[in-house]
């Protein structure tokens, strides 16, 4: 499944605005772009690149339990994610390390994560309203549905005032909708209208599974079924996906319901750091993406406008300065005692001393093996 004719593309591969009747409702919104925050697209999606492939290489030194690359989907998430506004509630997947980024979450908190460090992640009130990662596909449809139908019950929508009137985005991937949550998501968002924008990176694949298998059709129609706005776009165009991401959530807010936002995309790496991708995928794909890749693309366009030399390479010096930072407090975490794992609950708890106490004897039964 690749582009098709219902694709909205307003940055071509080649680097240039697309100007035509499809794209003409949304390039107001990219001409109210000014040059600094154009800049900032580029500077997010570097530097997000750069962090992802750092953490990618500190998980194979061991000093992660896991990674999951974002590679090749920046685009997508950085003008989904800035399109969204300060009073918005994001609800990712775990993929998502551009969008928390926007929101202001230290991309340590992520680390942590999986090393192992915390158990959860973050409190959304301190991230930008950047809600946790979610590991059970497709769950965070509903926890975001359920969040968007609560704003509308507070009155903390459609008042009519965009400043203050908020929205909700939920990120799933396409191996997601067949999860019966999404379905289910899309069913209470619709019956309630609730302000929710569904972005969906269609990454082409679900782990080794590829997206024709979950879908016979563009996934995009799916969301014309349950009555909900739906658009497919090229998710490797940042101003796709910041326009068109844009204009829903406007409607959202100012009391239109939910939107649906197919942005198709490519996971350019592996899964996770425990899957390899070359045992199930086919080198022309790999091919046909990378020649459609996010941030070279956006750099074309940059440099026809004028940007400096200089420009891309004090971008380039941030993000190796972002991944030397990285890798510096990384290695400073250090082992944490054994005893955190078990400090689930504020209060004693039975079955946490009993897994302290068998973890303690079956460490012992370790040393006395090595004695
Ligand atoms: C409910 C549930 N079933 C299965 C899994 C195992 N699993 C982890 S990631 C994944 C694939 C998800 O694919 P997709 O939704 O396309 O997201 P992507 O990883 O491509 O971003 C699966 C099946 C899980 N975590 N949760
Ligand atoms: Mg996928």
């Amino acid at each position: 499944m690749s582009y098709t004719e219902a694709t909205i593309q307003l940055l071509s591969p080649e680097g240039s605005l697309v100007e035509s009747d499809v794209t003409a409702p949304y390039l107001p919104k990219i001409a109210a772009l000014s040059d600094a925050q154009l800049r900032d697209f580029h500077r997010q999606m570097v530097v997000t690149r750069r962090f992802d492939i750092e953490a990618g290489n500190l998980q194979r030194q061991g000093q992660l339990a896991l990674w999951i690359p974002s590679l090749g989907q920046e685009a997508a998430q950085v003008g989904s994610g800035y399109a969204a506004r300060a009073q918005d509630h994001i609800f990712p997947a775990y993929r998502e390390h551009a969008v928390g980024r926007l929101r202001g979450l230290d991309p340590m908190r992520i680390i942590e994560l999986l090393r192992g460090l915390s158990h959860g992640g973050w409190d959304p009130a301190q991230t930008g309203n950047f809600h946790l990662y979610t590991l059970v596909i497709g769950s965070q449809s509903l926890h975001a549905t359920g969040y968007a139908m609560g704003l509308t019950f507070d009155g903390a929508t459609a008042t009519g005032n965009p400043e203050t009137d908020a929205a909700v985005v939920a990120y799933f991937g396409d191996g997601a909708t067949s999860q019966g949550d999404v379905s289910e998501a899309f069913v209470f968002a619709a019956s309630y209208q609730a302000p929710i924008l569904f972005f969906l990176q269609n990454n082409h694949w679900a782990i080794s599974v590829p997206v024709e298998r979950q879908s016979r059709t563009p996934l995009y129609l799916r969301g014309t079924g349950f009555g909900v706005p739906s658009v497919q776009i090229d998710g490797n165009d940042v101003l796709a996906s910041y326009a068109v991401s844009s204009t829903m959530l406007d409607s959202a807010r100012a009391g239109g319901g939910p939107q649906f936002i197919e942005a198709l995309t490519y996971r350019m790496g592996a899964h996770t750091t425990s899957d390899d991708p070359t045992k199930y995928r086919e080198h022309d794909d790999v091919q046909f993406w990378s020649e459609r890749d996010p941030i070279s693309r956006f750099e074309t366009f940059l440099r026809a406008k004028g940007e400096s030399e200089a420009f891309f390479a004090e971008v380039a010096t941030e993000a190796e300065d972002l991944a030397a930072d990285i890798r510096t407090r990384t290695l400073a975490l250090g082992v944490p005692p054994t005893d955190k794992m078990f400090a689930v609950y504020s209060d004693p708890h039975p079955l946490m001393d009993e897994q302290r106490a068998w973890l303690a004897a079956y460490e012992a039964s370790l040393d006395e093996v090595t004695e």
